[in-house]
């Protein structure tokens, strides 16, 4: 089955909202590529104004996080309704700085992911292993349970839509890439593992993607494989390298 790309930018936190105008006014040429889907995953505060920059262009626009109630005394998050209100399309949901530094677990991960579901939100949710993991043998061990968490009371249907982002801890904002090796190896398990949880069909059709140092060198070839459907792009994504990165076919 022949899955379309999609490759989006991570900006974590990066770029004011005048700044992140000017960046969009800068990539909208260079991103100009509907062989693929192209997402910008930002802060929260430039959701507006990159949707309006956005306009007319084949951008589409991601949260970096969202929260998994629907309103009410959450002094400092952001609900679903506020992100589809905005315009927003996709979710990044356990990104593993998210993990790391704000006490994400993959049963939050698990409810944002039911509620990104419930509001036609599609989530990117992130996995990946450490360094230690990696060594000690038990990288695809760690990442099922991931996964299988994560996708815990998702439908087949809802699951064929979403996205998983494989990002080796190891190799993000290194400079490090997973040979492309390591993350087909890893990317295929992963959709081995969706195929346990609901079936052949369901493993097919949902998208896979590598994130970690990406770069315009890099990802002709990761994006050639045949379990990696595109890339999430932090640092590169900041940059007019991320036109090249887009347009790794051309
Ligand atoms: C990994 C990635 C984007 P970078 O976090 O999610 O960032 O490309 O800077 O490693």
């Amino acid at each position: 089955m022949s899955r379309k790309k999609i490759i989006a930018g991570n900006w974590k936190m990066n770029m004011t909202p005048s700044e992140a105008v000017k960046l969009v006014e800068t990539l909208k040429p260079l991103v100009a590529n509907d062989d693929v889907d192209v997402v910008f995953c930002v802060p929260a505060i430039d959701i507006l104004p990159v949707v309006e920059a956005a306009k007319g262009s084949n951008i589409q626009v991601g949260a970096e996080n969202m929260y998994f109630e629907e309103k009410g005394a959450f002094t400092g998050e952001i609900s679903p309704n506020m992100l589809t209100d905005a315009g927003v399309k996709y979710v990044v949901l356990g990104h593993s700085e998210r993990r790391e530094y704000f006490a994400e677990t993959s049963e939050t991960v698990n409810k944002k992911m039911l509620k990104a579901f419930e509001h036609g939100i599609t989530p990117i949710m992130c996995c990946g292993e450490t360094l230690d993991q990696r060594e000690q043998g038990v990288t695809m061990d760690f990442i099922r349970q991931q996964v299988k968490v994560g996708f815990q009371n998702v439908t087949a249907d809802q699951a064929k839509t979403a996205v998983i982002a494989y990002e080796p801890i190891w190799a993000i904002g290194t400079g490090k890439t997973a040979t492309t090796e390591q993350a087909q190896e890893v990317c295929a398990g992963i959709r081995a593992c969706i195929a346990e949880i609901y079936d052949e069909a369901t493993a097919a059709a949902i998208r896979i993607q590598y994130g970690g140092s990406v770069n315009a060198k890099t990802a002709p070839e990761l994006f050639a494989q045949a379990d990696i459907d595109g890339g999430l792009v932090g640092g590169a994504s900041l940059k007019p390298e991320f036109g090249d990165i887009v347009n790794y076919n051309k």
